[in-house]
């Protein structure tokens, strides 16, 4: 009769840190939720009515602690545009629970540099989701979940050259509310 819990049990401490805690009865109070999923839309220039201005909203989210927080982005822009130079490591995914992101459903560890339109990358909690081209004219859905270890706010940007000016990093990249926002993490 214990046997299959302890298996049980063994199976969710190998899985994750996190849930081992709740089953402990430890961590975030019982007003907190253990599990929160922030959903963002990613829509082109063209579609905000500023063509040249991709932007993600809700830009700007606030969680808990010790909270698993699955991030879904739902992506419209079917335009690439590839990471350079010292960016190029965003096309991996990091700092995820399994180290991979779920792109339409599939599990992946990378985008194709090639084949990146844009960037979701919390750099101060080591978070990264590298967001492919959507389908013309359809779109594509990239989710990943993880848990944010410290409090604070948190700058994220994207680092894919979507932008405007010469490299492509003016403009949305750096407005507030376009392609960068704050994820602020409370105890
Ligand atoms: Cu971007």
């Amino acid at each position: 009769m214990n046997r299959p819990m302890t298996k049980f049990a063994a199976l969710l401490l190998a899985m994750s840190p996190v849930a081992a805690t709740a089953l402990a009865g430890g961590g975030a109070s019982a007003a907190t939720p253990h599990h929160v999923v922030e959903h963002m839309r990613l829509i082109t220039g063209k579609m905000d009515g500023k063509p040249g201005w991709p932007k993600i909203t809700n830009s700007s989210w606030t969680v808990h602690k010790g909270q698993v927080v699955t991030v879904q982005i739902v992506s419209f822009d079917d335009g690439s545009a590839p990471l350079m130079g010292k960016y190029m490591t965003y096309a991996n995914v990091k700092g995820t629970l399994n180290h991979k992101e779920l792109v339409n459903g599939k599990a992946v560890a990378s985008v194709s540099d090639i084949n990146v339109a844009h960037t979701f990358t919390v750099a101060g909690l080591g978070f990264n989701m590298p967001i492919p081209v959507a389908a013309t004219g359809g779109h594509v859905v990239v989710t990943a979940s993880f848990v944010a270890n410290k409090t604070g706010t948190f700058t994220w940007n994207c680092y894919a050259p979507c932008g405007s000016g010469t490299n492509g990093m003016a403009g949305a990249m750096s407005t507030m509310g376009w392609m960068t926002g704050k994820v602020t993490v409370i105890g």
